[in-house]
């Protein structure tokens, strides 16, 4: 038998931690937490683009681990912001004074637009100084209102493509079938099963 293949997540965000530890339950995969190797890290994710930010958090982590490292970095576009806030989801709504206000704020101004989660993953030192990105997206438009208890984020408010509800109305079962995160996670697993690492 394989051994396990163990994976450090260069995540502080436990509501990803959780959707992926779930997602990539039943593999022959341990993805260690930052928690759970004691590291701190906490990089300034000043790159512009979802795929800058994700090398400079996994490069970040990856000085205190042998491990190889994989980092999630991943936000919503909405079309009527021209984009926005795209790779400044977390900040933004910080700056808005919190993600409740920024939900409200949003359903509010811009119902009905078509809007884009996207999670972009990289994964480095697979083998000695490797790196390989996976993208995931999930189309959909923006709720009338803000509801639902599940989820984390922009998931009240965001009503995925095929759904008449909003994410954080769906299970998180049904949500890690369909999210930008499993569509990245899927690509990395095919990508795993394919080197024959699992
Ligand atoms: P790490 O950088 O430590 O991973 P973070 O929360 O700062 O954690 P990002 O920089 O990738 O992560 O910011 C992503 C933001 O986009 C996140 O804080 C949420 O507000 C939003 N987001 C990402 N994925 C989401 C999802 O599945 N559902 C709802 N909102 C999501």
């Amino acid at each position: 038998m394989k051994e396990t293949l163990k994976i450090c997540v260069a995540t502080n965000n436990e509501h990803k931690m959780g959707e992926l530890r779930n997602i990539f339950k039943g593999y022959n995969i341990e993805l260690c937490s930052l928690k759970d190797l004691n590291i701190k890290a906490d990089p300034e994710e000043n790159g512009e683009t979802y795929a800058e930010n994700a090398f400079i958090k996994a490069n970040e982590v990856a000085k205190f681990t042998s491990l190889p490292v994989l980092s999630d970095d991943s936000g919503i576009k909405i079309d009527a912001i021209g984009g926005l806030p795209g790779v400044h989801s977390h900040r933004f709504a910080e700056a808005f004074g919190g993600q409740e206000k920024t939900n409200n704020f949003l359903v509010k101004n811009y119902p009905n637009s078509k809007a884009h989660f996207t999670a972009h993953f990289v994964l480095l030192n697979l083998t000695p100084n490797s790196r390989n990105d996976f993208e995931g997206i999930m189309n959909g438009h923006i709720a009338n209102s803000v509801y639902g208890n599940g989820g984390f984020g922009y998931d009240p408010i965001f009503v995925p493509e095929g759904y008449e509800c909003t994410v954080a109305s769906l299970s998180a079962e049904e949500k890690n079938k369909i999210s930008h995160r499993y569509k990245a996670s899927k690509a990395m697993l095919d990508y795993l099963i394919k080197e024959k690492y699992l």
